[in-house]
């Protein structure tokens, strides 16, 4: 006969007054072994409590907010058949030693970068994957299930957590779009045998590209892209940097050109506030930024990361120095967090010290522009019925054609350039 059977929270460690996040299931639903009927989170996990048995929900005794430790009565379920003849002791906990459960870090540890999604962008550029997105394990195997980039759900509960219903919503917009609406909808990628034209060896992508390729792919496709391209005569800025440089010499950081570039940017950025700006959820309206945070990829040994600097606008040329030897040692050692790459307004892309004459970055959505810098070199100007040496500096500039017209492009790059060129504007 069936026998109504108590399910209780089994053990989770050392967890007490554990937040309920997520109620699964309610009365009157029929469950299975297994199937997620609440979760948990605590300051470390996010913890998915299964059924120890299939039957049907008699009562479900918790909500969310309350608050559970190991032994607490979660539900009652009428277990039947099968299940009720295994079913042990009424209070059916979950093994005693750790968890059945399947545990998933509710925040990635600062070491761990996992929120270095957030950041990952530049010209090659990006945003979060799966790993990063806030949800319960069971939502994530729905989302699994449904073959959902969590990513890409916006998260309707608590904290930004995705939720079931923001799962199903996304999945009601995607099948309601037409055909090709979004750009995403490509052909698969052939799988190709290529041991079959030679010797190869298979090198797994590190954490971070894995990362980052999934919204480097989304900004690629989903924003329209313009690169606009321009050259400032830094002859003048390059011999100041050098005097500077001595001045300095002791110092642990170093004054490259890139300092000189983030201030100059901020300075055209303040003119130019389209530039400085996000389109929000609706697609409708521009959020213009008050402050100027510029994010700076730098090219660490696991891939690439985008360090922010804050209030670039409000800092001396020797200070965003001394904070970008700073911002790229840590992203080289793996010490950044996510917070640190979080709130960029624009990114400069600098591959100057490597060579190169000009690329195409890749916006860092959901910012509208990214600036690439090339290597500088001398060129013959025609100056005065003559031509002249002059160290000049490629930029290439990607913006968003939804929200920057052409010309404004063409504006902000000559504008740029004209700060670049004359130092003193640096200084207003
Ligand atoms: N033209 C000519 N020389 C340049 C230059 C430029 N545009 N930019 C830098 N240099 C020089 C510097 O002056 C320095 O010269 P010295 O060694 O003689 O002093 C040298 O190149 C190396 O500079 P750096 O790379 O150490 O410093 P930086 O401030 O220019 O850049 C950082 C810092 C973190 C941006 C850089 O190290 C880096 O990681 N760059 C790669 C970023 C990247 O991968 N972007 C591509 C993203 S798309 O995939």
């Amino acid at each position: 006969m069936a026998e109504i059977k108590n399910v209780l929270v089994p053990d989770i460690g050392n967890f007490k007054d554990v937040s309920v996040i997520e109620v699964s299931v309610k009365a009157g639903d029929k469950v299975s072994a297994e199937q997620a009927l609440i979760s948990l989170e605590t300051d470390k996990a996010t913890i998915d409590v299964p059924a120890p048995f299939g039957g049907v929900v008699k009562d479900v005794k918790v909500k969310v907010g309350d608050k559970v430790s190991e032994g607490t009565l979660i539900v009652t379920i009428e277990a039947s058949g099968e299940a009720a003849a295994q079913a042990v002791a009424p209070a059916a906990v979950a093994p005693a030693a750790a968890p059945a459960v399947p545990v998933v870090p509710a925040t990635p540890s600062p070491a761990e970068p996992a929120a270095v999604a957030a950041a990952i962008s530049a010209a090659p550029m990006a945003t979060p994957a799966s790993g990063s997105a806030h949800a319960s394990p069971s939502i994530r195997r729905f989302a699994r299930e449904l073959g959902v980039n969590l990513t890409q759900v916006g998260g309707s509960g608590e904290k930004g957590r995705v939720t079931k219903d923001d799962v199903q919503n996304f999945v009601k917009k995607s099948l309601a779009q037409p055909a090709g609406g979004s750009g995403l909808q490509v052909p698969e990628m052939p799988a190709v045998d290529f041991a079959k034209y030679g010797a190869i060896e298979t090198k797994p992508l590190s954490r971070i590209k894995k990362i980052s390729g999934a919204n480097l792919r989304r900004n690629w496709v989903t924003i329209p892209h313009v690169t606009q391209f321009e050259e400032a005569d830094i002859s003048e800025m390059e011999a100041f940097r050098k005097e500077l440089g001595l001045e300095y010499a002791k110092e642990s950081f170093k004054i490259t050109p890139l300092a000189f570039m983030l201030k100059a940017c901020a300075i055209t950025l303040k003119h130019f506030p389209d530039f400085n700006a996000s389109l929000d959820a609706s697609g409708e309206n521009l959020v213009l930024k008050k402050y100027i945070h510029i994010g700076v990829a730098v090219d660490t040994p696991d891939g690439l990361m985008v360090p922010v600097i804050r209030d670039v606008d409000q800092k001396g040329i020797v200070q965003l120095a001394k904070e970008l030897g700073e911002v790229s040692a840590k992203a080289r050692e793996k010490k950044i967090t996510a917070a640190d790459m979080q709130g960029g307004c624009f990114t400069i892309s600098s591959l100057g010290g490597i060579g190169g004459t000009s690329f195409t970055p890749i916006i860092n959505a959901p910012e509208v522009a990214i600036l690439g810098v090339s290597r500088s070199s001398m060129k013959p100007v025609w100056k005065d019925g003559e031509f002249v040496p002059r160290l000049m500096l490629p930029l290439s500039l990607s913006y968003d054609h939804r929200v920057i017209d052409g010309a404004a492009g063409a504006r902000f790059t000559t504008y740029l350039a004209h700060v670049l060129s004359d130092m003193r504007r640096l200084a207003l």
